[in-house]
């Protein structure tokens, strides 16, 4: 684990503390431009350090490699932490409520003594804040609103970002020699789209030292409360992570319990209580609630109710624990099912990487084929094809196939494209050129502002087009960004199973466009779904992984997603 994001995320609050204190406002800027480069780069800022090297970076200069220094050796910046003592705020938090910049927080603090969220919140209720309007609202309800938007967005983190703070966790846990065992639980383990915080579960002899030695590890900033059997620290980004020990012999039933869901976990005990029996997360108890019945293992347990076992991504009490006790759940699609991917983007678009290199990529992971799906017309941010580059790059593609046919492996490109939707619905091309690609696939690129009516109209041309295989990213949202533009989901999903469009998962960790919701009820309703990348580099193929948990919490069986299928199924597929 790389120190960069605590690097970064310490200049961000110094830059914060600095804009806030007046000091001088390009400095503030400056700060704000190193930490965005160390947190985007690849190298390793501790590595850097080491060589001397930091000033090469772009925004680095002397001041800042000096204060990157202090970070590295001490854990701390002076600077900011007597700052901290002067105007102890948390600006970083208060900073995410719109209308709200470091100096309103200052102000804040000097007239109202508001040192949080939960602070303004409160002076609100209690009518204390009397200038709400120097916040730029017009009704202190809607300033409630966007405390309440603050708060939604404000510590929960992409899937893809509670990964790398996994690693972090695990290593720690992994080294520490006190750990028999451990398990990421909650939302993390369920899968979600994003998670609020993270919830680990460890058994061992030694609870105390487990717990001293979590609450030491590098990348805590801040220790909330720490006891016997238990922690709970903040991350960089004040992220939260629990840590619980448990005695092994309740592992099980604390496993069950802190993956939840809470809607899960309370029909669960319903039909414990139904059975005479006592659910915790100590274990499954008989009505005297001393003789134990299970509590060891997960399987144990629902096998104990009566239940088949329950995979993490489907405990959502959206009728899992009804098909469980009928033995009807879906025997979800796994990773190896995937044979290929069928959206991705190259040179020839606005990717960054060769055909041939998109393909190495792909059979690195083992899949007999890929779409190249490059954005055709003349969606110029984009940097869209054209007919002539539409027929040069078949023909780089037909040689690539031929090279590989001649090394004897089994691999296959597709010449597919991207062809948006216009704001007046019609496509970006012409079905003479549509009809030339092995698989097409439609989406809304612009527009987002229009009714729900008009997207349906626009969206009606693309799924009534026969060249049309597949709707891209149906929504349009961006997680924790943009709701994307409004879409008639059970429409969407209608005039797809009738035309026998296939809805898109968009695998790329901002997108998973379509939600677990949304695929849930294509699912059901027995559309077929593509789960695809969107990659632009090689690299990202390896987001497939992200789009098979959105599937596998949408039900998803292997029959259900177009990309399991053989090459050869995959044609004849198409070509109906
Ligand atoms: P998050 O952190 O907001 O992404 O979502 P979760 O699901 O990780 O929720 P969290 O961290 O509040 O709690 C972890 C698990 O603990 C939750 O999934 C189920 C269990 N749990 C928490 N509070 C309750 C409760 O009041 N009743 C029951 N039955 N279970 C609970
Ligand atoms: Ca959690
Ligand atoms: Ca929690
Ligand atoms: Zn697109």
């Amino acid at each position: 684990m790389t120190k960069n994001s605590l690097v970064a995320s310490m200049l961000q609050e110094l830059a914060d503390y600095s804009e806030m204190e007046d000091d001088l406002p390009y400095r503030a800027r400056a700060y704000r431009r190193a930490a965005q480069t160390i947190n985007s780069v690849e190298d390793d800022i501790e590595a850097l350090w080491k060589e001397g090297t930091l000033m090469e970076l772009p925004g680095v200069g002397e001041n800042i490699a000096k204060k990157i220094d202090e970070i590295l050796r001490t854990g701390k910046l002076q600077t900011l932490e007597k700052m901290k003592i002067s105007t102890p705020v948390d600006v970083t938090s208060l900073t995410k409520v719109e209308g709200v910049g470091p100096k309103t927080v200052k102000a804040l603090y000097e007239e109202l003594k508001i040192r949080n969220i939960d602070d303004l919140e409160k002076a609100i209720r209690e009518g204390r804040l009397a200038d709400f309007r120097g916040l730029g609202v017009k009704s202190p309800e809607l300033l409630l609103q966007r405390i309440q938007n603050a708060k939604l967005q404000s510590n929960r983190v992409m899937l893809i970002e509670a990964e790398t703070i996994a690693k972090t966790v695990s290593a720690e846990l992994e080294k520490n020699p006190n750990v028999i065992k451990f398990e990421i639980t909650g939302s993390y383990r369920r899968k979600k789209e994003t998670i609020g915080d993270m919830d680990v579960l460890a058994v061992s002899d030694a609870p105390q030292k487990i717990v001293e030695n979590f609450t030491k590890s590098d990348e805590v900033r801040e220790i909330v409360v720490a006891g016997d059997y238990k922690a709970s620290v903040k991350f960089e980004k004040n992220f939260q992570v629990d840590l619980r020990v448990v005695p092994s012999k309740s592992w099980g039933a604390a496993l069950l319990y802190f993956t939840g869901s809470k809607a899960h976990n309370i029909e669960l005990r319903t039909r414990a209580l139904a059975k005479k029996y006592h659910l915790s997360e100590y274990g499954l108890f008989k009505a005297d609630n001393e003789t134990v019945v299970a509590g060891e293992s997960e399987e144990e347990v629902y096998d104990a109710l009566g239940m088949d076992y329950i995979p993490p991504e489907l405990r959502e009490n959206k009728g899992e624990i009804e098909a469980a006790v009928s033995h009807k759940l879906p025997k979800l699609i796994e990773r190896k099912d995937v044979k290929g991917d069928l959206q991705m983007h190259t040179s020839w678009s606005d990717g960054v990487q060769s055909i041939r290199e998109m393909a190495e990529g792909a059979q690195k992971l083992g899949y007999e084929y890929i779409a190249i799906t490059d954005h055709i017309g003349g969606l110029k941010i984009a940097n869209a094809m054209g007919t002539e580059q539409i027929r040069d790059q078949r023909r780089e593609i037909d040689k690539l196939n031929s090279d590989f046919e001649k090394a004897g492996k089994y691999f296959h490109i597709l010449q597919g494209a991207e062809v948006n939707i216009k704001s007046d619905g019609a496509l970006d091309m012409p079905n003479a050129v549509l009809k030339e690609f092995e698989i097409v696939l439609a989406s809304i690129h612009s527009g987002f502002k229009d009714d729900v009516k008009k997207i349906m109209m626009r969206f009606s041309g693309a799924l009534e087009n026969e060249n049309v295989d597949v709707i891209a990213h149906p929504t349009g949202r961006k997680i924790m960004e943009r709701t994307g533009y409004p879409v008639d989901i059970p429409e969407l999903i209608e005039k797809a199973l009738e035309t026998e469009t296939i809805l898109e998962i968009d695998c790329y960790p901002n997108r998973l466009d379509l939600s677990d919701e949304n695929a849930f009820q294509a699912i059901k309703a027995g559309c077929k779904i593509s789960v695809d990348t969107d990659s632009h580099n090689a690299e990202e193929l390896a987001f497939m992984e992200q789009g098979i948990f959105q599937a596998r919490r949408a039900w998803a069986e292997r029959g259900n997603v177009l990309n399991t299928l053989p090459y050869r199924d995959l044609l004849k597929f198409l070509g109906s």
